[in-house]
């Protein structure tokens, strides 16, 4: 169970972040509704939420799922891959150093967005991507086991981050689109499978056994209600024209 998330409020120059979505420019205004929309749908599964304030420094920073690892055991600050994106872990050491007594960091060579890292209890799925190395992936990997914990690697071909097509719900249940469907290190999982179709819908997030996932897309919507959960459904299409959706907004633990 959660009982924190933290997230990071838009700033006005979200315009100008990263994107191959191709669905045109955010709207901050929109996207400064949605997202407190989106806190209070995290408030509903019972977590309390603590808010950063925008930093205009960084256009991407309302992301911040990719700039820490957030264990039982430990917090991992990343590197993240896109330089653009690089001075965000500055935002988030302070509100860490209040919740962690070890804060680990990832170091040059690697890289690692932590929208590419994927936790299944102990274990922890590390998407190679453009943002993510293997160098990076193999600290992270030395750091959870010094935790007692483990890592594995998984090759990406498609999508952005390893969450933009996977989600763990627990209870052995694995949302999963596109190229992870079939994937051999996933076939232990019961795969609900998300149509491509609706693949924007993979990124999901279980908190506290509800399910939070994106507006506007009922055929997942109607699987992950058949396996057993609750679904609250969440507006992120400003978000989405960033290529970013509803993991990548907040730190859980
Ligand atoms: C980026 O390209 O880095 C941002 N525009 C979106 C990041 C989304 N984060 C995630 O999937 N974990």
């Amino acid at each position: 169970m959660f009982s924190t998330a933290i997230v990071k409020t838009p700033c006005e120059n979200l315009t100008e972040g990263l994107s191959a979505a191709n669905l045109g420019i955010p709207n901050y205004r929109r996207a400064r509704e949605q997202h407190k929309k989106y806190i209070a749908a995290l408030k509903s599964c019972g977590v309390g939420v603590i808010q950063l304030a925008a930093d205009e420094a960084y256009p991407d920073s309302t992301f911040i799922e990719d700039a820490a690892l957030l264990t039982p055991h430990c917090a991992i600050i990343t590197r993240p891959g896109a330089p653009s994106r690089r001075g965000e872990i500055d935002g988030v050491r302070p509100v860490l150093d209040n919740h962690y007594q070890d804060i680990e960091q990832i170091q040059a060579p690697g890289t690692v967005e932590a929208g590419d890292i994927m936790m299944v209890g102990s274990h922890y799925y590390i998407g190679l991507s453009e943002r993510t190395n293997p160098a990076g992936a193999n600290q992270v990997i030395d750091i959870l086991e010094k935790h007692g914990m483990t890592g594995s690697m998984i090759e990406l071909k498609k999508v952005l981050h390893l969450k933009t097509g996977v989600a763990y719900l627990e209870h052995n249940n694995l949302l999963a689109s596109g190229e992870f469907v079939t994937h051999p290190d996933f076939q232990k999982f019961n795969i609900i499978e998300v149509d491509a179709s609706e693949g924007y819908a993979a990124n999901c997030i279980w908190v506290n056994e509800k399910v939070l996932l994106p507006q506007g897309y009922p055929g997942a919507r109607n699987a992950i209600t058949r396996a057993g959960y609750e679904t609250i459904e969440v507006d992120v299409s400003e978000f989405k024209k960033l290529d970013g959706g509803l993991s990548c907004l907040s730190l859980r633990f």
